[in-house]
């Protein structure tokens, strides 16, 4: 048998050292594949939920608990509860009587843009939302922004929306996405009109204006505390 030389042992430890450097390589990859992976599912309990109003997905930096129906009291009636809830796309009942009885009621929202230019596309279309979870526990809906302050990172954008302003029914201020999704009724019919989503618009005298202006749409924008250190 052939003894190797010298010059041949040298050039099969070059190729050794090369393939582990790859190998090093791939790895390194495969873990920052894995420690991303497990930011983004992580299991710990750190960490909070916002809800991405008009969306179905959540931005990147976040897992998407789930997404489902924008919902609340009816846009004319007094009762039922004030706040806008996402309700899942699989709801589960347990005990039920058929028929209303005395209760409380809910109802599917709808973006009411019709009077604008932004967003008039969307009129009477229904409001998706989307649950989403991130590892940072401290989370704001700062009105009247639409972008961040220090030390806050910006998870979405977009515009405030209410129900009208003249008493009708309950609402609240939410925070919906600057690129919104609206999604077509199952039954063909477009006017439904449950729970209204309208734009928010500044009204000056107790308002400070400036800053604020009259008759503009406010901005809005969810943030999450990520300090840089
Ligand atoms: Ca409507
Ligand atoms: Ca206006």
């Amino acid at each position: 048998m052939r003894k190797t030389s010298r010059k041949e042992r040298r050039q099969m430890n070059v190729n050794t050292l090369q393939g582990l450097h790859a190998c090093c390589i791939r790895a390194k990859d495969k873990i920052a594949e894995l420690n991303n992976t497990a930011v983004t599912n992580k299991k710990s309990a750190d960490g909070t939920t916002y809800i991405r109003w008009g969306r179905t997905v959540c931005p990147k930096t976040a897992f998407l608990v789930y997404d489902g129906y924008a919902a609340g009291s009816y846009y004319s009636q007094k009762g039922s509860g004030i706040n806008t809830l996402c309700l899942p796309k699989d709801p589960n009942y347990d005990q039920y009587t058929d028929g209303l009885q005395p209760s409380g009621r809910i109802y599917g929202a709808e973006y009411e843009t019709h009077a604008r230019n932004t967003w008039s596309h969307l009129k009477d279309l229904e409001v998706p939302c989307a649950v989403c979870r991130i590892p940072s526990n401290n989370v704001l809906m700062v009105p009247g922004k639409n972008e961040c302050h220090v030390n806050y990172l910006l998870e979405y954008k977009g515009y405030l929306m209410s129900g009208y302003y003249s008493p009708k029914g309950p609402s609240e201020y939410v925070c919906v996405d600057d690129q919104p999704e609206g999604i077509k009724k199952a039954d063909g019919n477009q006017d439904h009109n449950g729970k209204l989503f309208y734009f928010v618009e500044g009204s000056c005298g107790a308002l400070k204006c400036p800053p604020y202006t009259g008759g503009w749409e406010l901005t809005c924008a969810i943030c999450s505390f990520s300090p840089k250190v």
